[in-house]
């Protein structure tokens, strides 16, 4: 019996063109395999199969233009069998067509940027990973064929159509590092492994999964340590009359339903020292060769959630009041711990916050946010006595630190950064110049 098989649910895309065959007829098909690879304007995507079984004719060909519903293949799942031990190449003697079943492909894979697992690679030979991999023009099976071998993409020439990099394209470069011909123009590590301990040889363990959040984020945060070289620039404000302006504004802010915190005066004064400083909002071109300056002000802040660490973006801060910034900053914390941001909600982000003032401490060294080249890590503030005109005064001082790319920022503009802060914080009329 021959099962038709047809593009799925494609998302907002009409139409799309096909770019790759990866499967020729009289091969043998699991579930999930992919079948052919479509691109739109935004990312390209593999088709894979809903049923295992045994391709009989592929009813596309590359530059074909498919539609959700478009009839892709004809696959024999009576050979299911076959398809899932997969051990050898299939015959190509494809079984009679009987009766057609119409199915719709599996849940397409898009090729967004997935996390990349250690290299693999021989020692030497790995490099370290870099945002150009998440950018390369490359089809998901290729991505996973890259990642299967440790290759980072970002470092393989493309000789498709568009530079588009095939799986000959990574072959090539795996031969190319192991053959010794070809070096890593980016430098390259070898860090020793961590050997794995039985630790139940000690007492009694549980091991619990990590959230998908968190094994992204952490994959995140492990490039950017490795790969940004980090300075942490600390700094303090007498936050005295911005506390009181605050709490002169509580019960207006309760009236409109948002709680105003620290936090949105922060955003507040980071658009002003950015303004002030574009370094900081800026990005590093992927070549290293070039400063990407943004004239927009889209300020990321740290969340916290049962899941780990999520970003959402507070956008065009420079356009919003404390009160819009603190709803809308409301609402990103609800969407995030209810996992209902959407993908525009994390985009974008020029510069990032990471408040722990809620908590407490009193200084911390945050992680920068790859590609942004710096971030705020704002502590609790706290009443202290300070010297003021001959006399020790209470003043509500609040501590915060600056993270840079020591490659985009000099220490001398950073400490200049972090004193415009200061004195922004310490007076909030700053604000409005
Ligand atoms: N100093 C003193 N008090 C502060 C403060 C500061 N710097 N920042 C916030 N507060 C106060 C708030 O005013 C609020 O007080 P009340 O309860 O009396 O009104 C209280 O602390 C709790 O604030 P909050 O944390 O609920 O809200 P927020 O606007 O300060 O922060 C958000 C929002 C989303 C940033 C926060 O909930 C969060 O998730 N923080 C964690 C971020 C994080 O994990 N960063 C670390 C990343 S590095 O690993």
């Amino acid at each position: 019996m021959a099962l038709e098989i047809r593009v799925p649910d494609i998302g907002n895309f009409k139409e799309v063109e096909v770019i790759d065959l990866l499967v020729q007829p009289g091969a043998v098909i699991a579930v999930e395999d992919s079948l052919i690879t479509v691109e739109s304007d935004k990312a390209t995507m593999d088709i894979p199969s809903p049923s295992a079984g045994v391709l009989l004719e592929l009813k596309v060909q590359q530059g074909d233009k498919v539609a959700q519903g478009t009839l892709i293949a004809l696959l024999d799942p009576a050979v299911a069998d076959a398809a899932a031990a997969k051990s050898t190449p299939a015959p190509a003697k494809p079984t009679p067509a009987a009766a057609e079943k119409t199915v719709a492909a599996a849940e397409m894979a898009p090729s967004s940027p997935t996390p990349q697992p250690p290299p693999t690679l021989p020692r030497g030979s790995v490099v370290a990973g870099d945002s150009a991999s998440a950018k390369a023009h490359a089809s998901p099976s290729v991505r996973k064929f890259a990642r299967e071998l440790g290759v980072q993409l970002g470092l393989v020439k493309g000789t498709g159509p568009k530079n588009r990099i095939q799986k000959s394209d990574v072959t090539a470069f795996v031969k190319g590092i192991v053959s010794g011909t070809s070096v890593s123009a980016r430098g390259g590590f070898a860090l020793p492994e961590i050997p794995p301990i039985d630790f139940s040889r000690f007492g009694t363990i549980e091991s619990k999964p990590l959230s998908k959040v968190k094994r992204l984020t952490g994959q995140n945060l492990h490039r950017s340590w490795i790969t940004v070289p980090h300075v942490t620039q600390f700094n303090e404000a007498d936050f005295t009359e911005a506390e009181e302006f605050r709490k002169s504004k509580a019960a207006e802010a309760e009236r409109a339903g948002i709680k105003l915190t620290p936090v949105s005066f922060l955003l507040k004064a980071c658009v002003a020292a950015l303004r002030r400083y574009p370094e900081f909002n800026a990005s590093l071109a992927p070549d290293g060769e070039a400063l990407i300056y943004k004239k927009y002000f889209h300020i990321g802040v740290a969340v916290d959630t049962d899941q780990g660490l999520v970003v959402p973006v507070v956008h065009d801060v420079d356009q919003k009041g404390l009160f819009d910034i603190a709803r809308e900053l409301r609402d990103l914390a609800v969407k995030a711990r209810e996992r209902k941001l959407r993908p525009a909600d994390l985009e974008g982000g020029c510069f990032t916050v990471s408040s722990l003032g809620g908590v407490g401490g009193t200084q911390f060294t945050p992680i920068i946010n790859v590609p942004e080249v710096a971030i705020l890590g704002v502590s609790r503030a706290t009443l202290r006595p300070v010297y003021l005109e001959g006399e020790l005064v209470p003043r509500l001082i609040l501590p915060f630190s600056l993270s840079y790319d020591h490659r985009v920022i000099d220490g001398m503009l950073a400490a200049e950064f972090t004193e415009y802060l200061r004195t922004i914080l310490s007076d909030i009329r700053h604000i409005l110049l």
